[in-house]
């Protein structure tokens, strides 16, 4: 009863100022293209398509001081912040269409000033290939996709750890990142330091997706707003083509869909960001329909129940 209220805002975030490649800032339309908001209708959910939001173009200019282009990511990230927030405060559940993952930065910021503000307990689910923990000392790139997760945390430029109002934007202890199998050197260190939970793809294979999906959601509980930030790059490279950091040894569709119906069936997801798909890497916009399929197990699709 409770589902068939709840109203899904799409937020279009069509930029790759954060990444290596270019291409994610195509995202948000071929997540359109591949019916998403069909989809959602098909499950009983009223959607709001809200469009795209507006923001600098990519400069594709080189690193300076350990950061690429930051002033265009704190901007995009200012934008997804506000966008994001006052979808929550109109008691809808917003879904970011990314555009590269360092708008993990004004989203999950986003999720954690709203739960401040309502007395909820926020609960993070990253799903990547990489755990997005790298600073301006550790980061191999520049590029601020590699970077939330630390920014998040309070780790990085004040124009991006100021974004959520308070600065740690939130505790390490709410982050669970899971099918990590890509993590740099500096950036291991780091993780361990900051006893961030991490199930990356060893842990997977020898607890299996089931028993990392009941670790990774415990805890939880009808105060609990979960939001899920997806990296597309968390899908195995051999069903996710159409992303620029594709790291083989990831989820296979069916590891992935019970990873998905795991989190339907908590009824605590609150908030979502669909990030890193690259239209100009995809073979015939598969990996984007393929992320729509995922999203609708999110939303409590499953084989028996009824839809
Ligand atoms: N850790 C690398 C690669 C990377 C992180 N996130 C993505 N790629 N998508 C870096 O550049 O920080
Ligand atoms: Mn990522
Ligand atoms: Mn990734």
């Amino acid at each position: 009863a409770q589902k068939a209220t709840l109203l899904i805002d799409l937020i279009g975030a069509p930029t790759d100022v954060g990444a290596g490649s270019r291409g994610a800032s195509m995202g948000p339309e071929a997540l359109r293209v591949a019916g998403l908001r069909e989809a959602l209708q098909k499950r009983g959910l009223q959607v709001n398509d809200q469009g795209n939001l507006a923001g600098p173009t990519n400069p594709w200019l080189a690193a300076v001081n350990g950061y690429r282009h930051l002033a265009e990511v704190s901007a995009w990230n200012q934008s997804v912040h506000t966008a994001m927030h006052t979808s929550l405060s109109a008691g809808h559940l917003p879904i970011l269409l990314g555009g590269d993952h360092c708008l993990g930065i004004g989203s999950v910021s986003a999720a954690a000033r709203y739960c401040r503000e309502n007395g909820k307990k926020l609960r993070v689910l990253w799903l990547d290939a990489h755990t997005d923990f790298n600073t301006n000392q550790l980061t191999p790139s520049g590029n601020l996709h590699g970077m939330p997760v630390a920014v998040l945390c309070g780790h990085g430029p004040t124009e991006l750890t100021r974004i959520g109002g308070t600065t740690p934007a939130i505790a390490p202890d709410v982050m669970r990142l899971v099918g990590i199998r890509s993590v740099d050197e500096g950036e291991k260190l780091f993780v361990r330091q900051t006893a961030l939970e991490v199930f990356d793809m060893r842990y997977i294979d020898e607890m299996g997706m089931q028993k990392t999906m009941v670790r990774a959601l415990a805890g939880m509980d009808q105060d609990t707003h979960l939001h899920v930030s997806f990296d597309v790059d968390f899908l195995d490279a051999a069903i996710a083509p159409g992303v620029a950091t594709a790291v083989r040894g990831g989820p296979t569709y069916r590891e992935a869909q019970l990873c998905m119906e795991m989190i339907a069936d908590t009824g605590c997801m609150r908030s979502l960001d669909i990030m890193e798909l690259n239209p100009a890497l995809d073979l015939r916009n598969g990996t984007a329909e393929l992320a729509v399929d995922l999203v609708e197990s999110l939303f409590g699709k499953s084989t028996l129940a009824r839809s």
